[in-house]
């Protein structure tokens, strides 16, 4: 049997290409919490969990995944069957509540160990990738309209993006609907608009907000108003043509049935971390296709590990209505990657290899490391 033998925690800080201004917080680094589980056959797996401006857009923060992975998930992991990703995660659940994040770090860690060993990629323990490339939006970001004009226009040019979610929420409604229509305007008919509210808005000012968004050619709202509120979800939802995806209202198969049954949103943006994991964003995915409702794979801004985890995952999938914006690694000024994922022809594709495809270069992660002064200290002593 091959054992798990050490499950190690570090918490990364890697600075953004620019500030990324969503309307609770405003980015300009994004810390990462990697996960490496070392085997006993000498096999080893990483994982990631990560989250996106501190506590302000949920209630795990990177200090919280570091500390519920190294406190209550690995002590209880050491020594079990590597293999056994299913006993592990059931276990993961019994031990402590809530914490999804945390648990998906883990569990893709484990994933990819066992990929590794059985010498095939993650996609295919989930029955096989049907899919080697997938579109790939951008977030237009920058808190400036001309700004976000000018990347649109770029990014377009390169062929890299013609998908852009735009994040909004942060001024008066009727400022962000006319910064919108710039951007509308500007790009025309070669891309796709949509937005993020990050569930800034009163379902006031969404009845406003959604009537002004699909005049000016808006095509999806994501979460507009809180994600609790599931009863003005299912209004917004049924009282306009604009598609509203739900997002921090989704936290695992649980809330999927919950919204699908009252019909509280036409798509799911599925995250890995925010589902627990690879096992339940698969769970999450097939509630939807079961209800009828539309799929886009959802990012937490996170490095090419979990982004290439999720690609993994999404890949087995038969449709994804809305694409992906599985683009995390460049917001980042540096890539962590030995083997950088690609994005070229407007798409994201597919990491070959074992495991979920991605292998860590040292000196990266030993250079963004949180506690690297910490240890370049101890060495010293
Ligand atoms: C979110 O709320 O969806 C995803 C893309 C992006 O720019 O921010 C994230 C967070
Ligand atoms: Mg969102």
């Amino acid at each position: 049997m091959t054992t798990i033998d050490r499950i190690e925690t570090m918490i990364l800080d890697i600075p953004t290409i620019r500030g990324h201004v969503l309307s609770m917080a405003t980015m300009r680094s994004q810390s990462a919490v990697l996960v490496r589980i070392k085997f006993s056959d000498g096999s080893e797996g990483i994982g990631e969990g990560t989250t996106i401006g501190g506590l302000t857009y949920g209630a795990e923060s990177p200090e919280s995944i570091q500390s519920a992975i190294e406190t209550f998930i690995a002590p209880a992991l050491i020594g079990r069957d590597g293999d056994d990703v299913n006993g592990a995660y059931q276990l993961m659940e019994k031990l402590v509540r809530g914490n999804r994040i945390a648990k998906a770090a883990v569990e893709i860690a484990l994933w990819d160990g066992l990929g590794k060993r059985l010498g095939v990629p993650v996609s295919q323990l989930f029955g096989g990738a049907v899919h080697g490339k997938m579109p790939v939006a951008w977030t237009l970001a920058s808190g400036n309209s001309d700004t976000d004009i000018a990347e649109a226009l770029e990014m377009i040019e390169a062929r890299r993006h013609n998908i852009f979610k735009l994040k909004i929420g942060k001024r008066a409604v009727r400022d962000d609907v006319a910064h919108v229509a710039r951007i509308k305007q500007a790009v025309g008919d070669a891309a796709s608009i949509r937005v993020d509210i990050n569930q800034a808005w009163s379902l006031q000012d969404a009845r406003w907000g959604l009537k002004g968004l699909q005049e000016v050619g808006c095509e999806l709202v994501e979460q507009p108003v809180e994600g609790r509120y599931h009863t003005a979800m299912a209004e917004l939802t049924r009282s306009y043509e604009i598609a509203v995806m739900a997002d921090e209202a989704l936290n695992g198969p649980e809330d999927a049935l919950a919204l699908a049954a009252n019909r509280s949103a036409d798509v799911f943006a599925v995250k890995i971390s925010q589902s627990g994991g690879l096992k339940r964003a698969s769970e999450v995915i097939s509630i939807a296709q079961a209800a009828g409702i539309g799929l886009y794979a959802g990012t937490m801004l996170e490095t090419g590990v979990s982004t290439a985890a999720a690609l993994q995952l999404f890949s087995t999938v038969e449709t994804l209505h809305w694409g992906t914006e599985l683009f995390g690694p460049l917001l980042l000024t540096d890539e962590l990657l030995q083997n950088p994922i690609v994005y070229r022809d407007f798409c994201v594709e597919v990491p070959q290899g074992n495991g979920i495809g991605a292998s860590l270069d040292p000196d990266k992660v030993a250079f963004y490391r949180r506690d690297r002064s910490r240890l370049v200290e101890a060495a010293a002593i």
